[in-house]
């Protein structure tokens, strides 16, 4: 028997089965929140401080006034993992609302609710790594920036998770999602890259995504390094399934080619040698101590 999990929950470490939140928390009640979902390599949280960075702009874009300061966050972060004893995991960190009245009104509730769980992460098998990754094009398009922004890690994660039954029930992992206008947008919980002619391209925020960390480290750090140009443009289907290569980012996923989308395989159907290059890249800055910054 392993010893039980502790969470860290508006500033006390508690046991796993003790770990609650409110049925008034309008978190849970509205899907009234915004989140994170970050990764420790060997003791080392990775991109700690754009994750930190993403929340609060997160929590600033639904007004929400975080109850902590970055720095007592981070600590949270730390001494959660440091208590379960892990150096390899997926953290979980969550602001909620907080409890209030039935209605709507978000400043009805005086206090939001924070907490962070560390656990073990749950990974893409290692031979997709190899041969590349089976998705769909969800029939269900990205909910509009106009409606409510992508670009915000909210709990409202419907959207993604409609897009997500529709990869179940087509038995792959990962669903492509398209903007109301038809531009590729993003994965239900990944970033989406393009590879042709030796240059990357990726949708821009204006096409409605999450900004992901993994991306931004692909496109200002991954990439340069191996001297090649990442562009940030609108793109629509036709043009992805006409790449030589199709990559997928994210903090479970890291950086996992595209074999076939839909009916069509991309390229050669196999994982191509830019991903293959990228991927190469990302082991090797982990290995060497996860970047924290
Ligand atoms: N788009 C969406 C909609 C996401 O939710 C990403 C892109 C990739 O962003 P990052 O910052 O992770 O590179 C996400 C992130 C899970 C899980 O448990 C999902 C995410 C991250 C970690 C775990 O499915 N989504």
């Amino acid at each position: 028997m392993t010893a039980m999990l502790k969470i860290w929950l508006d500033g006390a470490l508690v046991a796993k089965d003790e770990a609650k939140v409110s049925v008034y928390d309008h978190g849970v009640l509205y899907g009234d929140g915004c989140f994170e979902g970050i990764r420790a390599y060997n003791g080392r949280v990775f991109k700690l401080g754009a994750h930190l960075d993403r929340l609060w702009c997160s929590a600033a874009k639904i007004r929400l006034t975080p109850p902590y300061s970055k720095e007592a966050i981070a600590k949270a972060i730390r001494d959660t993992l440091d208590a379960n004893g892990l150096r390899n995991a997926y953290i979980r960190l969550v602001f909620t609302r907080g409890i209030g009245t039935l209605g709507l009104h978000p400043f009805r509730c005086p206090k939001p609710g924070t907490f962070v769980i560390a656990d073990r992460i749950q990974l893409y098998p290692e031979e997709l790594y190899e041969k590349g990754m089976k998705v769909i094009v969800a029939q269900r398009p990205r909910i509009p920036v106009a409606c409510l922004d992508p670009a915000i890690k909210s709990l409202n994660y419907l959207n993604n998770i409609l897009a997500k039954i529709e990869a179940i029930d087509a038995d792959v992992l990962e669903a492509i999602m398209l903007n109301v206008d038809g531009f590729v947008a993003e994965c239900t919980g990944d970033n989406v890259f393009a590879v042709k002619n030796g240059e990357i391209f990726t949708p821009p925020a204006e096409a409605g995504i999450l900004r992901g960390v993994t991306r931004g480290f692909v496109m200002n750090e991954l990439a340069p390094a191996l001297g090649i140009r990442v562009k940030e443009r609108m793109f629509r289907l036709p043009e992805l399934l006409a790449a030589d290569e199709v990559f997928l980012t994210g903090t479970a996923a890291e950086i996992i080619g595209v074999s076939q989308v839909d009916d069509h395989a991309i390229g050669s159907g196999s994982v191509g040698p830019v991903t293959t290059k990228l991927m190469h890249e990302f082991r090797k800055r982990i290995e060497a101590g996860a970047p924290e910054d």
